[in-house]
């Protein structure tokens, strides 16, 4: 990696590798979660489920329950129909239930709460709760949820005369038409992207602390978006008196959110309810069934996906249709005006301007959700479908897959490129990095080895992902959740002494933004990033944002920092100017100090300066040393990568081994080095999770077949590969810093780059394209169906 730093290493501004500071309290088990905090009188929550996925409620009998020594509650949807807080919104304008009323809608829905003294009363408490159920027969299969004889499921919406949520489509379709019946060549594949969980260490949860002497709400939770969450809160519950100023959301620290602390649950509102109905904190933790059973799920798109060309390898056209299963309600986590989020990106890294994409979304009885896990919103669903799909091209017209790209990619000389779908690339350097990425892996000896091993019936597989991501929501003319846009903030306070704290919209959930925050303040003040704190996730104290994720933080309130910051350092200049007895355009700044041009003895420090701030200001300047900004960017940034896998497999067992796998990762300028590596380390486990490993299964009767971690791979250490990183860094033009987000890039990319590497090792057996997670059995099954064993 080559970038310069500007500011010494004890100023650790960008492109120093300083060490997390959040990272002492969590090593010596210092952090502060949810679950530790502990309130006088706290009541504790738990949740009867449902075992079925889809049954009327007959009677909910709470009466043994109630005898449990500590249980004092039992909540269903009855008693919150009093209140009308039965229903809610999801942040899709659709509506889900709390509690229900009547009837279940998928397996591990919320079907009363026990509120008790302990968490173990309200455990027993929950056993004991006697639910009668009238099972009916669901729809699990999203392709037959819109036969004319499945059941309608949202029953509560009138008129409702089928299982299909909405209809969105993008791109010219009359021109894509015309294109693929006039190609020399076109691929078709169906895939699956499956149903994965984001699986966080830490699982979901609240403290709802309501004072009722005051009227005030303390809503302690595990949330990524904790102002948009006080302002939902006050626009649900303001007819109640829990009007915006009378609520304050703390998320403390969190542990993983990954897009699956983005939604609002059923759980938060009747804690919520409760705390507001008996006056006392009532917390509510989920356990890892829980979590895994019925909280929002990502991905599980079907995508029919075509792309057609010549038989030399030039792409001329895509065509995409996805089928999107939401489960039960559509309570994805998308801007409002993005039902299918990013997934329009899905033309990727090549220059061609022909393309159309379209998607139903379905109900079917299963759990809702449609969070963007790792993925900036459905950007893996749509950088699998192409980059799967160039390296079918590639083998049908016999090209090498590297080659192939090679000929197609965007020029570093052609942004911003607008794409067929409507986004405007910044910048990149594709070439570069699929370049870098070759000579790192040694590309041309793997593929003579390969030869070799073939032709002695041996399996092994390269495969490459050359993906453009799409980050930093947004532009607040395109993006906003539930109508409000989605900027974001930062603001700085220098105290007299020359240290600062600083605060943000946005909220860490691991990312070390109390490090990277810091670096970018010290780079544009020069003062050292140990002096500046960084505080996140306090509604009362931070300026308001939309929060952390589609790797936002970085393009909008780390671009926010840089400009507060500038804002201060113009202060700083006229302070300076005004001691020193020069004209401002005399002096000149460098890290940490301004000083006369030509005369560097004559310099003031940035502490000297901001001391002046409040105790020698120029007379008619305002005293202090704060700035804020509220950052709202004019385009997203573009980040890419390129990924190369190389695969092993066992014939006879259809056992894959993950050889190499070499990461060069484009996030513009750095802010922290070893953070993004972390960030990409992590990030590539959660790549290779969905790739060979991780799937929600259902059977036919809607339970889920691997609700625990028994069954549920979360790869671990063991299963990782070592990854090896790199980086080609082409600065975003438009972000003050020249940065891009980076956090999903890894997740995003991996997954067609390892199933890529595995139909390759298959290719010459006929096989075309494997549905991920691809399994030693599915390989295996192949390879028989084949007759290759
Ligand atoms: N960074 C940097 N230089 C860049 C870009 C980023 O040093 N050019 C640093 C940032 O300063 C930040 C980190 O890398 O410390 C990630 O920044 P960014 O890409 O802006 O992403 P966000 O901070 O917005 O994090 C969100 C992203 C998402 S959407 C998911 S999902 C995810 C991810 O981050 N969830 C995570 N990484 C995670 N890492 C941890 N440990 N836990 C999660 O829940
Ligand atoms: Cu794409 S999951 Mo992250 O947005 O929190």
């Amino acid at each position: 990696m080559t970038q310069q730093c500007k500011t010494s290493k004890a100023i650790g501004g960008m492109g120093h590798s300083i060490k997390r500071k959040e990272d002492v309290r969590f090593v010596q088990g210092k952090g502060n979660y949810v679950d530790d905090i502990k309130l006088d009188g706290m009541l504790y929550m738990d949740i009867v489920r449902s075992p079925y996925a889809y049954a009327k409620i007959k009677k909910i009998d709470a009466e043994a329950a109630l005898k449990i020594p500590g249980v004092v509650a039992v909540v269903t949807g009855k008693d919150l129909e009093q209140y009308n807080l039965h229903w809610m919104p999801t942040l899709m304008s659709d509506t889900q239930m709390v509690l229900p009323t009547d009837t279940v809608m998928y397996q591990a829905q919320e079907v009363a709460a026990v509120i008790a003294t302990s968490r173990y009363a309200a455990r027993d408490g929950r056993e004991a709760v006697r639910v009668d159920y009238e099972p009916m027969k669901p729809v699990i299969d999203p392709f037959k949820a819109l036969d004319p004889d499945a059941p309608v499921l949202r029953t509560d919406k009138p008129g409702k005369t089928d299982n299909h949520i909405w209809h969105w489509e993008v791109g010219d379709k009359a021109k894509t038409e015309e294109v693929f019946a006039n190609a020399e060549v076109v691929v078709k594949e169906q895939m699956h992207i499956p149903r994965i969980h984001v699986a966080s260490i830490e699982t979901c949860g609240c403290v709802a602390d309501y004072d009722k002497v005051n009227n005030h709400l303390t809503m302690y939770m595990t949330t990524q978006a904790p102002h948009a969450i006080r302002t939902v809160i006050a626009l649900v519950a303001g007819h109640v008196g829990l009007t915006e100023e009378k609520v304050r959301v703390v998320a403390p620290d969190i542990g993983g959110g990954f897009g699956g602390k983005v939604p609002v649950y059923p759980g938060y509102v009747i804690a919520i309810a409760v705390s507001f109905l008996v006056g006392k904190p009532v917390k509510w933790i989920e356990d890892r069934s829980e979590n895994l059973q019925a909280d929002s799920f990502a991905r599980d798109y079907h995508i029919t996906a075509e792309m057609a060309g010549t038989k030399e390898g030039k792409i001329l056209a895509t065509r995409f249709k996805v089928l999107a299963d939401h489960g039960y309600t559509d309570a994805s986590a998308n801007p409002s005006k993005f039902p299918t989020g990013m997934f329009s990106i899905a033309t990727g890294s090549y220059d061609y301007h022909t393309a159309y994409m379209e998607a139903d979304a379905i109900y079917t009885n299963k759990p809702p959700g449609g969070v963007a896990y790792r993925c900036s919103f459905r950007v893996t669903e749509a950088v699998h479908a192409i980059e799967r799909m160039t390296d079918r091209f590639a083998l049908e017209i016999g090209k090498d897959p590297a080659q192939l790209r090679f000929e197609n990619f965007i020029k570093k000389e052609d942004f911003p490129w607008p794409s067929p779908t409507g986004w405007i690339y910044d910048s990149g350097d594709y070439e570069a990095g699929l370049r870098k990425a070759m000579d790192a892996i040694g590309y041309d000896e793997l593929r003579k080895e390969q030869a070799e091993k073939r032709a002695n019936g041996e399996l092994m597989g390269i495969g490459i992902s050359t993906f453009t991501e799409v980050v930093g929501a947004g532009p607040s003319k395109d993006f906003d959740i539930l109508g409000i846009k989605m900027f974001d903030s930062a603001e700085i306070r220098v105290h007299p002494t020359g240290k600062a704290i600083a605060r943000f919209g946005t909220k860490s959930q691991g990312q070390g933004h109390e490090t990277t925050y810091a670096q970018i303040i010290a780079e544009e003040l020069g003062i050292p990033a140990e002096n500046i704190q960084v505080e996140e996730g306090d509604t009362d104290t931070a300026p308001y944002g939309l929060g952390t994720y589609a790797s936002r933080s970085t393009p909008t309130a780390g671009a926010a920092a840089a400009i507060a910051a500038r804002k201060l350092r113009d202060k700083a200049r006229k302070i300076a100017a005004y001691l020193l007895e020069v004209s401002e355009d005399d002096l000149e700044w460098e890290p940490g100090k301004f000083f006369v041009k030509g005369a560097p003895e004559k310099a003031k420090t940035i502490q000297e300066l901001v001391f002046a701030a409040y105790t020698n200001h120029p007379q008619g300047m305002e005293a202090g040393f704060e700035a804020t900004h509220y950052y709202d960017p004019p385009n997203l940034t573009f980040p890419s990568g390129a990924y190369i896998c190389v695969v092993d497999i066992d014939k006879e067992t259809g056992g894959i081994n993950v050889r190499r796998f070499v990461a060069i990762d484009d996030c513009g300028n750095i802010i922290n080095p070893m953070i993004v590596q972390g960030q990409v380390h992590g990030g590539l486990t959660q790549g290779i999770a969905p790739a060979m490993y991780e799937s929600l299964v259902y059977d036919e009767a809607g339970n889920i077949l691997n609700g625990t971690f028994m069954d549920y791979l979360v790869p671990t250490a063991v299963e990782s590969p070592n990854w090896e990183t790199g980086h080609v860094i082409t600065p975003s033009p438009h972000h003050p810093i020249g940065a891009k987000g980076v956090g999903e890039s890894p997740t995003v990319g991996a997954p067609p780059a390892i199933a890529n590497a595995i139909v390759d090792a298959l290719s010459p057996y006929g096989i075309t394209h494997l549905d991920i997670p691809i399994t030693p059995y599915k390989v295996w099954k192949a390879l028989k169906e084949k007759g290759a064993i």
